[in-house]
């Protein structure tokens, strides 16, 4: 007994020496800093903390002027800090002890294009990438290891501390994605922006947007403008719908090329067009509504009436039946009308991709679904693009510069790798942001599975088909279809926390990840969601540190 009392007493009085110390001025890290540092997500390749401390105070500067691009990674940092920190954070100042420093050195190559080295020692924090796009990521991961309210947009409190130590970072796949439909209920440009600035948090660097589907047309094209003005004035629900203009899409792109994020448009055909179908008569042809859609919704999840209601040929639609709808093979207009949306949508993109969609098509012939594919194909390459869709394009003539998405059918998959294409991994039971949580949760479609945050997590895309190798994926990518999805709040409980979790797939090394392991470390990410406004779903599976 007298011995324990006498060692608590020997631990307490080490304890106050070492906080006496850090009072003083030498700077050893705090246990909430070095956790930071443990946490990031998604997964840093090596992360070794050295003990020490650096703090951000008002006599920090940025040091960012070797070109413009770096200059603007060090203003976009800048802008991150000074709201919850107050301090100025000149950027191109002087090289003071007190520094934040980026710059590219191009002599790591491990590192790749989006790789970076972070070294945070007592009197300086260095970034060095090879590339602007690895300098973004590594500030996406400093962002990271400061205390949490660095994220608030008002002044707080300080200190600003990060842990001592060293990140080595690079991407497992080039492609990380997500797709946002803003056909079945439409997003503003502000909240496209958010959702680009969520993403590219998790160092997310592409963004599909689902532009057209059968209850909305969501992007100005000048030479077919009934499209946006009839085709884009409802949405899921008969609410008011909308659409960019192509200005509007451009501001858009640039705001996540600032981000490092590439956009990749995607006009759904020759099915899911029923809106462009009811704004031109010239387009349909003439088939019979087929009643029974069938396609992956449950038509008893839609809760109302109008959701469930049938198609009428011609006219506008704002239920969440799939697969009624079809361009005509047999009419040139038709070829006539793709070629020009490909055209524009071709010249505001400047992104390598455009998406045919292809998806669905139930009511096309397959003879006249191949000719379509083939056809769009050539229509992307003569506009300077490569064409990705979802699987069933593997019908088609594709090859090695065709892009397919696998989101269900693992025969799809399967004979797109045999033709030479590389495949995008979409797996609905495992990514499709739009499916619920469990049975209990409101949001969401549950056709594909359940999908709780373990079960978005636990799975590889190099294992996940038989017969389909690591070589052939190009990356990952967690679609939000937005059926039962209507405005921000929604987006973010079905995004969050699964998002981060398939950044991480895409991200981090399969070998270095474990449920058991990850889920600690999305725990700490609920106080960060607090500050940043996420509003997530609380999994029960995860012990959220609040
Ligand atoms: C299937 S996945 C679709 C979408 C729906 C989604 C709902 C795919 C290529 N098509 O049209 O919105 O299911 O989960």
């Amino acid at each position: 007994m007298q011995q324990n009392i006498t060692r608590t007493f020997y631990s307490l009085m080490l304890v106050s020496a070492l906080a006496g110390l850090t009072s003083c001025g030498s700077k050893s890290a705090s246990p909430e800093a070095k956790a930071a540092f443990e946490n990031v997500i998604p997964m840093p390749v090596s992360a070794t903390t050295s003990g020490s401390a650096f703090f951000i105070t008002d006599e920090t500067v940025i040091i960012a002027d070797s070109s413009q691009e770096v200059r603007a990674a060090g203003e976009y940092l800048a802008a991150l800090l000074r709201p919850a920190t107050g301090f100025e954070l000149p950027v191109g100042g002087e090289n003071t002890a007190a520094a934040i420093r980026l710059s590219i050195s191009g002599s790591d190559a491990q590192l790749g294009a989006e790789g970076y080295e972070l070294t945070v020692g007592e009197d300086e924090v260095k970034i060095v990438a090879n590339q602007p796009a690895g300098l973004f990521n590594g500030i996406q991961t400093l962002r990271q290891l400061l205390p949490e309210k660095i994220e608030k947009r008002e002044k707080q409190q300080g200190p600003w501390e990060i842990a001592g130590g060293t990140i080595r970072d690079y991407p497992e796949y080039a492609w990380r994605g997500t797709m946002l439909d803003v056909a079945r209920h439409f997003f503003s440009v502000e909240d496209v922006k958010r959702y680009i600035d969520l993403a590219s948090y998790y160092k997310m660097n592409v963004l599909h947007l689902h532009l057209s589907d059968d209850q909305g047309w969501r992007i100005e094209i000048k030479s077919w403008p009934n499209l946006t003005k009839v085709g884009g004035s409802t949405e899921v629900g008969g609410g008011e719908g909308g659409y960019y203009t192509q200005a509007q899409y451009s501001d858009i792109v640039a705001y996540a090329q600032s981000r490092y994020m590439t956009v990749i448009p995607e006009i759904d055909m020759p099915g899911h067009i029923n809106a462009a179908l009811a704004s031109y008569a010239e387009l349909n042809p003439g088939l019979p509504i087929k009643r029974e859609a069938g396609g992956p919704v449950n038509p008893a999840q839609a809760e109302s009436q109008e959701l469930n209601a049938k198609p009428v040929p011609g006219q506008l639609y704002t239920g969440i039946q799939v697969g009624f709808s079809t361009l005509s093979a047999k009419k040139e207009i038709t070829f006539k009308f793709v070629d020009d949306v490909l055209r524009e949508l071709a010249a505001i993109t400047p992104g390598p991709y455009l998406h045919i969609g292809g998806d669905e098509a139930a009511v096309t012939k397959k003879e006249d679904y191949i000719v379509f594919i083939n056809r769009f194909r050539e229509m992307v390459r003569a506009h300077g693009k490569k064409m990705i869709g979802w699987e069933e394009i593997a019908q088609g003539d594709i090859d090695s510069a065709v892009v397919v998405q696998y989101w269900n059918s693992q025969k799809y998959a399967r004979m797109a790798a045999e033709k030479g294409a590389k495949l995008l991994f979409s797996p609905a039971k495992k990514v499709y942001l739009d499916m619920q949580y469990d049975s209990t949760t409101k949001l969401g479609l549950h056709w594909a599975a359940y999908i709780e945050a373990d079960s978005s997590y636990i799975w590889d895309p190099a294992t996940y088909v038989e017969g389909i190798s690591k070589e052939q994926i190009v990356g990952v990518e967690a679609p939000l279809w937005t059926e039962t999805i209507a405005n921000m709040n929604d987006l973010e409980y079905m995004v969050f926390p699964r998002l981060p979790g398939v950044a991480e797939i895409g991200w981090s090394a399969s070998r270095s990840r474990s449920w058991t392991e990850y889920k600690a470390r999305v725990g700490r990410q609920a106080r960060r969601w607090k500050e940043m406004e996420i509003d997530y779903y609380p999994s029960p599976l995860i012990q959220w540190v609040e």
